[in-house]
């Protein structure tokens, strides 16, 4: 352990595996150094612009292809009149946003959208549905859609709000490659986002997919309203899963009009930056999405976002219900910084 001339007190080495087996040493003494402290994490949002880009650069090459950038294309399978209160979701049936509620779509209609992914270059197709948790009846039609999606040679991925036992091995038999369940934010803010479940529902959830064999995407979002230290608290959550997602979407805040975010103050797009640099320093493996809030995002923020670390995108003209770049526009944008998809 070293420390740096900006007071950050240094885990990483050149080296990865050194770290790994290093950290292997101390935890053998009985402590665990492999955890972030929040401080540290803290510490390493205030450093020099320029100093955490380097740093996440050096992460980001260690571990990854720093041109190559993977594809996930969403489509929403069930859309509004969720029981939550999620202050930043328009999907929620208690604000009154311009989001019509859908029944849920079938096997045959999310499999023309699959099919279309794949063509456009996607790798990975993200179901979601907005619940609090599928019943057991919605599983049967999930778990179809999973095997076709599968049965299309793309990667699984659902998002379907918290889990009961049972589910995650319904949908690891199924095939599903990919979970997603966010935390959101740190546990001291949560409470002002969403009232209807809480920090530990989530972790438990996330708890059933990982044993369940599948693995986890989960992460959080920025904008909200919350300090330096609450991203740093996101942050530290995540990478101090045991072991970390797979999988990291950091969203930006999209404010949709009817929902209680919505006029939030606007965050600083460098914050938004320092955040990704952040995830890629203290989650090396794990591919970190750049996600919601892209469209709304210059250009040259995005570079940034894949100079700190950011190597994969949800791709195709809609999130769930809200827009994102054009696929063509985003082929230009990959064009123009000689990124490729993988
Ligand atoms: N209903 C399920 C749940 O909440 O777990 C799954 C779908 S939910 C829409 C998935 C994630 O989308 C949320 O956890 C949140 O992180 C993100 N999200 C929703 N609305 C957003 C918005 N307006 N801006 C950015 N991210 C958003
Ligand atoms: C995630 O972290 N972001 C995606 C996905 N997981 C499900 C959702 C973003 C939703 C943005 C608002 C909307 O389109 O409704
Ligand atoms: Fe419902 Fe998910 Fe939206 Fe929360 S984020 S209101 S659980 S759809």
């Amino acid at each position: 352990m070293s420390q740096s001339a900006s007071g950050v007190v240094d885990m990483e080495t050149p080296s990865g595996e050194a770290v790994d087996s290093f950290s292997d040493k101390l935890s053998s003494l009985g402590a665990d150094f492999r955890r972030w402290d929040v401080r540290r994490i803290e510490a390493l949002l205030d450093l020099p612009f320029s100093d955490l880009i380097h740093r996440a650069q050096q992460v980001h090459r260690q571990y990854h292809d720093p041109n190559g950038v993977q594809l996930s294309t969403l489509i929403s399978v069930k859309t509004g009149g969720c029981p939550e209160d999620c202050g930043y979701c328009p999907q929620a049936a208690r604000y009154h946003t311009n989001v019509e509620n859908q029944d849920m779509l079938t096997v045959e209609d999310v499999v023309a959208a699959a099919a279309a992914a794949k063509a456009q270059g996607a790798t990975r197709f993200c179901m979601g549905a907005a619940w609090r948790g599928p019943r057991e009846r919605d599983m049967k039609s999930v778990v179809e859609m999973v095997r076709a999606v599968k049965a299309l040679g793309l990667e699984a991925c659902t998002t379907l709000g918290m889990l009961k036992p049972g589910q995650a091995e319904q949908l690891q038999e199924a095939g599903l490659d990919y979970y997603n369940h966010n935390l959101d934010t740190s546990p001291e803010f949560y409470g002002e986002i969403i009232t209807t479940r809480d920090y530990e529902d989530r972790l438990d959830t996330l708890q059933k997919v990982r044993h369940a064999g599948i693995n986890v995407c989960c992460g959080g979002i920025v904008g909200m309203g919350e300090s330096r230290r609450a991203r740093a608290g996101l942050i530290g959550q995540l990478a101090n899963l045991d072991p970390y997602p797979e999988s990291v979407p950091i969203n930006h805040l999209v404010q949709v009009e009817g929902t209680p975010l919505h006029g939030t103050e606007a965050l600083d797009p460098l914050e938004f930056v320092r955040t990704i640099a952040a995830a890629r320093i203290t989650m090396p493996k794990a591919m970190v999405r750049l996600s919601a809030g892209r469209r709304e995002m210059p250009e040259a923020v995005q570079a940034l976002c894949f100079l700190a670390g950011a190597n994969s995108i949800f791709y195709g003209d809609k999130l769930l219900t809200t827009g994102n770049p054009e696929a063509e526009r985003d082929k230009a944008l990959f064009d123009k910084l000689g990124l490729h998809s993988i």
